[in-house]
């Protein structure tokens, strides 16, 4: 039964599970969250209690969260690439993907969530904790990421498709700058990889609605 995939493609916590699908050759119905397809958000609706993608349909399984779709995704329908291996390895991955979803990827939403904000609902003590936690966590990868080329060395991992949506547009909230040159080659090498570069080109076209305005780059 083909797998039924709910997200949009300028999402974050979409891009990292295409990455994983599309590294992996899977074969997948894509249904966009957008304006144009409104039955498809009242079925993200009817599974996803708080509404938030990406969403997995397999079989009648519906599965949100990212990491565990990912999981779920080596354990039934595997390909070439083992998003968690095992033993070390593989623990190691799994914690780099906490760390790049709850403290990059986390601080980075909190301006981005507050500009959408009503006025005189802003929390200015919230978005400055926020940024610099991005700052903390940068120097934090700074002098734990491996020598590469991927966070735990040699294998693209689920590690690797949490850091490529989080970096990309923490990058565009607080810069990761020339001071931490092994965190911005990493992210430099992420963007290249061919996969990760087509989930930025097919989000390129919703640059203009970013919050916080994009930058011209990347
Ligand atoms: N922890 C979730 C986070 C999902 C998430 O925050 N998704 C965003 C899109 S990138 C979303 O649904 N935003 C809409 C909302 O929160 O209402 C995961 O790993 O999938």
């Amino acid at each position: 039964m083909t797998l039924r995939f709910f997200g949009h493609p300028f999402s974050s916590y979409t891009q990292k599970v295409l990455i994983a699908l599309w590294a992996d050759g899977t074969p997948f119905e894509y249904r966009m969250l957008d304006p144009d397809h409104p039955d498809n958000m009242e079925e993200l609706k009817r599974h996803s209690p708080f509404g938030q993608f990406p969403l997995l349909i397999d079989d009648g399984e519906a599965l949100f969260e990212s990491t565990p779709i990912i999981e779920h995704l080596q354990a039934h329908h595997p390909g070439p690439n083992r998003w968690i291996p095992d033993g070390a390895p593989g623990r190691r991955a799994r914690f780099l993907d906490r760390f790049f979803d709850l403290h990059v990827m986390g601080n980075m939403q909190v301006p981005v969530i507050d500009r959408l904000r009503p006025e005189g609902a802003h929390d200015p003590f919230g978005v400055a904790k926020a940024r610099a936690h991005l700052h903390l966590a940068y120097d934090w990868l700074e002098t734990h990421l491996s020598d590469g080329p991927w966070a735990i060395g040699e294998p693209f991992t689920l590690a690797d498709c949490a850091a490529a949506p989080s970096l990309f547009y923490a990058d565009w909230v607080e810069e990761i700058g020339p001071e931490r040159p092994r965190l911005a080659a990493y992210r430099a090498r992420l963007l290249a990889h061919p996969i990760v570069s087509r989930a930025v080109d097919e989000g390129r076209p919703y640059r203009p609605f970013f919050p916080l305005g994009a930058p011209d780059r990347d």
